[in-house]
C-alpha cells in the first residue's frame, strides 16, 4: 500500500498506532506479518501502558497470568515462565518488555510522543497525525490502543496542590517506588487501587489512614507462587487452555475477578432460607459474595440484597472492630461496580497503625499543607495517595483531537448521548479509525488480553480484505451504529448494573458532568466474537466499503 501526495514533514504509513501497551503491541506484531507499513506512538519512554503507569505498592493482574498473557506467538508463550498465579505490575513490566524485545517491535515506536490530533482528509482518503512534539504522519489507517481504564482522574478536592508533603497518584506512582517508612500515610479511594495498595502501605507506613467514600466488594485474590514443575506442566496444556479462554464469556475460564469457573448452574439465593445461604457461605466462604454465584444476584435487587447479606456477614467475620467492620460494608448493589480481588484487605484493618476514615460519616473538605481536613476532624499526614480512578473508557480518545467527516470532532459527537460506535470498532463519520476495546465492545468487562486479541485479528483481516480488494476505506453506517447501540443498552438491562443506586465508571458515574450511559457491551466476549465474525464473512455488514 501506498499513500497519495505526501505533504512536507510528513512520513507516510499505511496503519498509525496509538499506544504502546499490550493493544499496541500485537497489532504492530500482526502488521508486520501482514506486511503493512506502520509507527506507533506512545506517550511513556517504555512499552506497557497500563502496567507501566500503575507501578503502586501491590499492583497486581486480578486474572491468572496464564491465561492474562498474549497468546499470538509460540515463542513468546514458550519461553516466557510466570512466577505466581497472578503477576504483580513488575512481573507484567518485565513480560512486556519482554515481548517487545523477542519479537523486535521497538523499532517501530516512538517514545514520548502524545498523539495531540487526528484529522481525515476527504480527497486523500487519509488521517492526518499529529503528535506534541511535532512530528506528523499521514496514514491511511488509524488505530487506537490508549486504553479504557488510562486517563487519570484527579479528584475535584479543594487545596489539592498546597499539600506540603508527597503526593502520590496510583495511576501516574514514581517509578523508583516510594518509602513510607515513618510516615503518616493518606490513602483516598478505595476502588482495585485503593485496594491493593492499602495492604502494602499499612505494613511500611508509621500509620495508614484509608479514606473511603464508597465501601468496596472484594474478595481474596487466591494468589500464590506457582508450585515447582506446576507452570511448566501446565503450559504443556497451553492449547486447551487457550481454547477455554477464547470461548469463554469473559475471556477468562479460571478463576479471576470477572469470573468464577464455569461448573454447576448456579443456584438461585432467593429460593434458599437464610440458614441454608449461611450453611454455603460456611461451606464456600467467600465464593458466596460474588454476584456471579448466584442465578439471581445481578437480575434482581431482592436476590442482590440477600447476597449483600452474606458479603456483610463475611465482611464481620474478617474484621476485629465491629465498627469498622460496619463502615467496610457496601451500601450499593454488589456486581454494579467492577468486582475486585485483594490479598490481605481486611487483614490491614485489624492492625494497630490502620484507620478506616468513613466518609460517609463526614465527607473531605479540603487538603491543607498539613494534611486532610473532613467533617469528621483533621489529619495530619505526610503523604496522600490518589487511588482515585479514571476517566474510563472514553476519556483518553476525548483527550485526542480527533476530526472526520466534515471536521465533527468525536468527543463533541459523543457529547449529549455518550459514545456511540459500531461494535466498539468504528465509530460513523470517522473512516478508516479502529478503537481496539473501544465504548460498546466488552473490553473492562472480560480479559483484556482476549478482547485485545480478537480486535487485534480482527482488524488485521479487515485490512487485509480491503488490500485484496483494492478498497480505500470503510466506515460505519449510522443505521448499523444506531441499532449496535440500542443492542448495547440492551444487553446491559437487568436492575444491578444500571440501578439509580449504582454509580459506576462503567457508566460514567465518577466524572462531573459525564453523560450516565453504560458503555461496555454485557452481552459476551463468546456472543459479541461470534457477532463480528458474521459481519466479516457477510462482507462487513453494517459498513460502507469504497
Ligand atoms: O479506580 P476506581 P481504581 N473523594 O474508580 C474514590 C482497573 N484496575 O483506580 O466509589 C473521595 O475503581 C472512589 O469513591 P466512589 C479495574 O477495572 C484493575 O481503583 O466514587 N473518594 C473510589 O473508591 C478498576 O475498576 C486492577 O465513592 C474519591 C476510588 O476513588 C479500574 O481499574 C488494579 C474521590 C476510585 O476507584 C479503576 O480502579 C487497579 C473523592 N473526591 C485498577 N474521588 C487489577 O487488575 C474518587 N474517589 C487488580
Amino acid at each position: 500500500m501506498s499513500v497519495g501526495a505526501a505533504e512536507s514533514a510528513e512520513t507516510n504509513v499505511d496503519v498509525f498506532v496509538i499506544g504502546a501497551g499490550f493493544g499496541g503491541l500485537q497489532m504492530l506484531y500482526r502488521l508486520r506479518a501482514l506486511g503493512f507499513s506502520m509507527q506507533c506512538a506512545e506517550m511513556a519512554d517504555g512499552v506497557g501502558g497500563t502496567w507501566y503507569w500503575n507501578r503502586y505498592p501491590g499492583a497486581r493482574v486480578d486474572v491468572q497470568s496464564i491465561e492474562y498473557s498474549l497468546s499470538l506467538s509460540k515463542e513468546v508463550q514458550d519461553e516466557w515462565t510466570w512466577t505466581e498465579l497472578m503477576a504483580s505490575q513488575a512481573e507484567l513490566e518485565r513480560y512486556v518488555n519482554f515481548v517487545a524485545d523477542r519479537l523486535d517491535l521497538r523499532r517501530h515506536i516512538k517514545f514520548n510522543m502524545r498523539v495531540s490530533a487526528l484529522t481525515w482528509d476527504e480527497d486523500s482518503a487519509t488521517w492526518l497525525v499529529e503528535t506534541d512534539p511535532g512530528d506528523r504522519w499521514r496514514a491511511r489507517f488509524v488505530v487506537t490502543a490508549v486504553g479504557c481504564l488510562s486517563a487519570p482522574m484527579e479528584p475535584a478536592i479543594e487545596g489539592l496542590h498546597s499539600f506540603a508533603g508527597a503526593s502520590l497518584y496510583t495511576n501516574r506512582f514514581p517509578k523508583g517506588g516510594f518509602d513510607f517508612t515513618g510516615k503518616r500515610v493518606g490513602i483516598i479511594g478505595t476502588g482495585s487501587s485503593g485496594v491493593q495498595a492499602t495492604p502494602v502501605v499499612a505494613a511500611q507506613a508509621d500509620h495508614l489512614y484509608v479514606f473511603q467514600r464508597s465501601a468496596a466488594y472484594t474478595m481474596p485474590a487466591g494468589n500464590r507462587p506457582w508450585e515447582p514443575g506446576e507452570f511448566e506442566e501446565l503450559r504443556r496444556d497451553y492449547d486447551a487452555i487457550r481454547a477455554a479462554q477464547f470461548a469463554s464469556p469473559q475471556g477468562a475460564a479460571r478463576y479471576s475477578a470477572i469470573g468464577i469457573p464455569k461448573g454447576e448452574t448456579p443456584p438461585r439465593i432467593l429460593e434458599f432460607s437464610v440458614d441454608e445461604r449461611l450453611a454455603r457461605l460456611d461451606r464456600d466462604g467467600w465464593l458466596v459474595a460474588n454476584p456471579y454465584a448466584w442465578a439471581d444476584a445481578v437480575t434482581s435487587m431482592d436476590a442482590n440484597r440477600a447476597a449483600q447479606e452474606l458479603y456483610a456477614e463475611l465482611v464481620r467475620r474478617s474484621v476485629n472492630d465491629p465498627q469498622t467492620a460496619e463502615a467496610l460494608v457496601p451500601h450499593y448493589p454488589m456486581g454494579c461496580k467492577r468486582p475486585i480481588i485483594d490479598i490481605g484487605y481486611f487483614d490491614a484493618f485489624n492492625r494497630d497503625n490502620v484507620t478506616l476514615v468513613d466518609l460517609r460519616k463526614g465527607a473531605i473538605q479540603r487538603v491543607t499543607p498539613g494534611g486532610i481536613d473532613t467533617d469528621q476532624g483533621f489529619f495530619a499526614l505526610d503523604v496522600i495517595i490518589y487511588a482515585t480512578g479514571f476517566d474510563a473508557m472514553t476519556g483518553a480518545l476525548n483527550r485526542i483531537d480527533i476530526r472526520g467527516r466534515g471536521g465533527d470532532l468525536m468527543r463533541e459527537a459523543w457529547l449529549a448521548d455518550g459514545p456511540r460506535t459500531y461494535l466498539g470498532l468504528m465509530v460513523a463519520g470517522f473512516p478508516n479509525l479502529f478503537t481496539i476495546t473501544g465504548p460498546g465492545s466488552p473490553s473492562v468487562l472480560t480479559n483484556m488480553m482476549t478482547s485485545i486479541e480478537q480486535h487485534g485479528q480482527w482488524i488485521c483481516a479487515c485490512l487485509d480484505h480491503l488490500r485484496e480488494g483494492g478498497l480505500r476505506t470503510i466506515e460505519a453506517t449510522p443505521d448499523a451504529q444506531d441499532d449496535w447501540v440500542v443492542s448495547v443498552a440492551e444487553a446491559a438491562e437487568g436492575c444491578v448494573r444500571i440501578h439509580e443506586s449504582c454509580n459506576s465508571w462503567y457508566l460514567g458515574a465518577n466524572v462531573p458532568g459525564k453523560v450516565r450511559v453504560y458503555m461496555p457491551y454485557a452481552g459476551g466476549l463468546d456472543v459479541y466474537r461470534d457477532r463480528c465474525d458474521e459481519i466479516a464473512k457477510g462482507g462487513y455488514v453494517g459498513f460502507e466499503l469504497a
